[in-house]
């Protein structure tokens, strides 16, 4: 893959004097961790056996005081909605018995209700929170060292793994509990940042949407991002996308993920799903900007540029409208964009070439006219991935969710464009991108054509080659 001809400085290692391990969980990596009970073993219990775990869990969380935190609160919530299944929930009744096989799995939950707090080890708190489990359960006094070093690997310190894994008492959770290792280590990464950009309705919304194979973000004609986006990659798929705007939602409905609620003062919205794509299970955040319109929304584009500057990625995407291309907005943006890249790269997503191929123009010409626009604007050798970022997502939808009858004419129109015009030849012959094999299945083959799996392929090269 001729990647390296994307610009940019070399890749920042990140500096790591203290023990990754030991540094606690900073506030919006929080985000990044799986709902881990949709996969704890408690499931397999029936509903009195489930009741009384959540309560209890609720009742510790209460005694030390800790359950009037925003977060937690969401978390309580949706334990509550996985657990008793809106059952009418009375207090914990102390029947222990009926959970005491689950005593051990306890500091993994908590960890995760209480947002990996840094005060759940080696403090009252945590002492007191043992001591209760100790008690309750009738364990013996041995018991409270192994469930501190419980809690120090719920928190992500390695050391205290190997010592939790080997314990008899939580020998036939193994397999749980190797996913909620995972996922705590996968938190701890640092996360590979990418900045995706452009003037208004260029179709950013939606090669996210695609990307993650989910509707996260509003797609429309006019105007509709008017925030930065924060959309966090989960390890595992959970089944959920949660939201941190004004308020925080563990499991965001569809009309409270899309909706821009005037509550929210912030200028940013935090988002965290699996992704469905190549780029499953790699720890990312994707920042969705507002798009630059300098005449009807100036704030917008200052949202952006003061993201563009803060410098905080390590990727950015700029993504070129086929249907409006070298317009004064665009212009200036890149201007801008090429001022304040410094060591970051950039990768140019030439979107919605569906249409300069309906009206059978030639892609290729086009592609090479932006090479030149590109160069002109000082930007060596760009590199640029031409799609059909509403195909890809058709793609996607069909594979999840079904389409609708107009989104299924839609996509196979978008095929029988694809088979003709493909553009996978582009991105083997001119990007030197791997081959792909060619499949039975349509919806792939247009994913491939479209140009989208090669351009999920080369963001996923750019992330292995900063990691490595
Ligand atoms: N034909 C075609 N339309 C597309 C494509 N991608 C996006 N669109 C349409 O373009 C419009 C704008 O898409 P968005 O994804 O909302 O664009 P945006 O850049 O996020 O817009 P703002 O956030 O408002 O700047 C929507 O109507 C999309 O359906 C594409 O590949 N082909
Ligand atoms: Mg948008």
């Amino acid at each position: 893959m001729k990647i390296e001809l994307l610009q940019g400085g070399p890749a920042q290692k990140p500096s790591g004097a203290a023990r990754k391990d030991k540094v606690p969980v900073k506030k919006q990596n929080i985000f990044a961790s799986s709902q881990m009970i949709v996969f704890h073993p408690v499931l397999e219990e029936n509903i009195h056996i489930r009741t009384q775990y959540f309560k209890y869990l609720r009742k510790l969380i209460r005694d030390v005081k800790w359950d009037k935190r925003k977060y937690t609160k969401a978390q309580i919530a949706f334990y509550k909605d996985k657990l008793c299944e809106g059952q009418k929930i009375s207090k914990f009744d102390k029947n222990i018995d009926l959970i005491s096989g689950f005593c051990y799995l306890i500091p993994f939950d908590l960890a995760i209700m209480l947002g990996f707090h840094k005060k759940l080890v080696h403090t009252d708190k945590s002492t007191d929170i043992i001591d209760n489990i100790v008690s309750d359960f009738n364990l013996p006094w041995e018991a409270a060292a192994f469930l501190e070093k419980e809690l120090e690997a719920a928190l992500g310190d390695e050391t205290a793994w190997k010592d939790v894994v080997r314990h008899k008492g939580v020998k036939r959770y193994l397999q749980y509990l190797n996913l909620v290792k995972e996922n705590i280590l996968f938190i701890k990464k640092p996360p590979y940042n990418i900045l995706i950009t452009a003037t208004m309705s260029a179709g950013k919304s939606t090669i996210i949407n695609a990307l993650a194979g989910k509707d996260i973000s509003l797609m429309q004609t006019t105007a509709c991002t008017s925030k930065i986006h924060a959309i966090i990659s989960k390890p595992f798929e959970d089944g959920v996308i949660s939201e941190h705007d004004y308020n925080m939602f563990i499991n965001a409905s569809t009309e409270e993920l899309l909706e821009d609620n005037e509550n929210n003062r912030s200028s940013k919205i935090t988002v965290s799903t699996y992704f469905n794509s190549t780029l499953g299970g790699q720890r990312m955040i994707l920042f969705d900007s507002p798009g630059v319109n300098s005449s009807e929304h100036p704030e917008h584009t200052r949202i952006c540029q003061d993201m563009i500057r803060s410098g905080k990625y390590r990727l950015m995407i700029y993504v070129l409208n086929a249907t409006q291309l070298a317009t004064m907005d665009e212009e200036q943006h890149l201007e801008t964009v090429a001022k304040n890249l410094g060591r970051a790269k950039i990768l140019f997503v030439l979107n919605k070439t569906d249409q300069p191929i309906s009206r059978e123009e030639n892609i290729f010409e086009m592609i090479e006219r932006q090479r030149k626009f590109l160069s002109a604007k000082g930007f060596r050798n760009p590199v640029i991935c031409p799609v059909s970022a509403y195909a890809a997502y058709l793609v996607k939808k069909s594979r999840s969710d079904g389409l609708s009858w107009l989104e299924q004419r839609e996509m196979d129109n978008y095929m029988y464009k694809y088979e003709r015009h493909s553009l996978a030849e582009y991105y083997e012959k001119q990007l030197h991108c791997a081959p792909m094999d060619s499949s039975e299945d349509e919806t792939q083959m247009l994913f491939q054509n479209c140009g989208f799996a090669y351009f999920e392929k080369i963001i996923e090269h750019l992330l292995w080659l900063c990691l490595s």
